[in-house]
């Protein structure tokens, strides 16, 4: 082994020895980012093809979110919600405007993102919609993905989740993508649906055109509260502000997160209307760290970058092509390349012996990238990404999938 090889053995021994083994990575050891490309330990350069499952979409390091971080951070850090802070009430001005919302609710991490939903819309359905003491029900999605807490592990359909019960009762799982399916489950006591507009953990599984729209058209009937988790979608990713946009479609409510926090920061937001957002009281719900002022002044540089560099548009316009070129690689295993701006999958054959292997030789040639549900490449580089990054990372993919 070389002096080089030893270092990154070196960390990754000290991962084992000590921490929980929740996560099995790829054995890189990143030091450094900047922009696309990471450095490890050794010294090695990769170009990040996986963006924190799209938290970085400004790419490591973005210098105007940094700045913008270390003199807020040297200004004024936390209060608590106990008090004001300078930060908060322009942010809350700022992002309600900014994605056509009426109120926020600010939370740190996606799951917080949705348990805050889910409380909204509990508490909505018994004041406003008048579904009685504990019968209100949500629907959700199969192959659904939106965090990792008891509340919200207990409407996924993923195995690994089978030893953490007892579940949170109140939810009801739908076809991901059959609108009858969802008109079927709804009863007089349903106060939300909550879905993914694309499901990223799920595989980089579409929709059927117009779903979202008659989603849409199904909740306003049934007075039902459309939540849109927009944490892995929204923000550019899809090549429009929100993945909803593709169908025309606004939420009632809003779920953001990763990207928000301009990949220095964990920021996530619930937005909604007044009527919805409304029913809370002081005391209902809250968070230390929620609404500080770091988050505020990151948020609003990061919201104001995306627009001003007009992001989702280049997610769209580079995607679409590096979309078309991916289809163009002739490989048996290859079963599809499926996805929207620049969140793509690229499905193999389960015989190709499932897509880690593939994840290893592409970081092996120098691209960082992540296999979800088993069998899809999962390509989704910072927003920010050059065409030239994008024609150095076609060549490894094409190389590797097709030796
Ligand atoms: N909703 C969606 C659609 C997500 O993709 C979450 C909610 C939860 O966000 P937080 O911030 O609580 O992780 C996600 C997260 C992981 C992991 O390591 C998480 C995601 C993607 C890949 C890996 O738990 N998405």
């Amino acid at each position: 082994m070389t002096q080089l090889e030893t270092h990154t053995a070196r960390h990754i021994d000290l991962v084992e020895a000590h921490s929980a083994r929740n996560y099995a990575p790829l054995p890189v050891v990143v030091a450094k980012g900047e922009g696309c490309w990471v450095t490890d330990v050794d010294g090695n350069r990769y170009l990040d093809m996986l963006s924190a499952y799209s938290a970085l979409n400004f790419g490591h390091c973005h210098p105007e979110i940094v700045d913008t971080f270390a003199r807020q951070a040297e200004t004024l850090t936390l209060t608590s919600r106990a008090f004001h802070n300078d930060q908060f009430g322009p942010y809350c001005e700022f992002i309600t405007d900014y994605c056509g919302m009426e109120m926020v609710l600010p939370m740190n991490t996606g799951a917080e993102g949705v348990e805050t939903a889910i409380k909204t819309a509990r508490k909505w359905g018994y004041t406003v919609k008048g579904v009685p003491h504990d019968k209100a029900e949500i629907i959700c999605c199969t192959n659904n993905f939106h965090g990792r807490t008891v509340t919200v592990i207990s409407f996924s359909d993923d195995e690994c989740n089978e030893h953490f019960g007892p579940m949170t009762p109140g939810f009801k799982l739908v076809e991901y993508g059959s609108a009858e399916a969802l008109e079927q489950a709804i009863t007089p006591n349903t106060v939300a649906f909550l879905f993914e507009p694309i499901q990223g953990e799920g595989g980089i599984v579409l929709p059927p055109d117009g779903y979202l729209a008659r989603c849409r058209e199904i909740c306003t009937k049934h007075n039902v509260l459309m939540i849109a988790d927009e944490i892995q979608t929204g923000l550019g990713r899809t090549g429009k502000l929100f993945a909803c946009d593709h169908e025309g479609v606004k939420p009632d409510m809003l779920i953001l997160g990763k990207a928000l926090g301009g990949g220095v920061y964990p920021v996530s937001a619930v937005l909604s209307s007044r009527e919805v957002m409304g029913v809370f009281q002081p005391g209902d719900h809250g968070s230390t760290f929620g609404g500080n002022p770091l988050a505020c002044a990151v948020a609003v540089k990061a919201l104001t970058i995306l627009k001003r560099d007009d992001l989702p548009g280049r997610a769209e316009r580079l995607g679409k092509s590096f979309m078309e070129r991916l289809m163009t690689i002739d490989s048996p295993i290859i079963r599809e390349v499926r996805g929207r701006g620049l969140l793509i999958g690229i499905e193999l054959v389960p015989e190709a012996g499932g897509a880690k292997k593939y994840c290893k030789k592409l970081a092996d040639e120098g691209m960082l990238c992540k296999e979800t549900s088993d069998n899809v490449i999962r390509i989704a580089p910072p927003l920010i990404i050059e065409q030239k990054d994008l024609d150095w990372a076609f060549e490894r993919i094409e190389k590797v999938l097709t030796e």
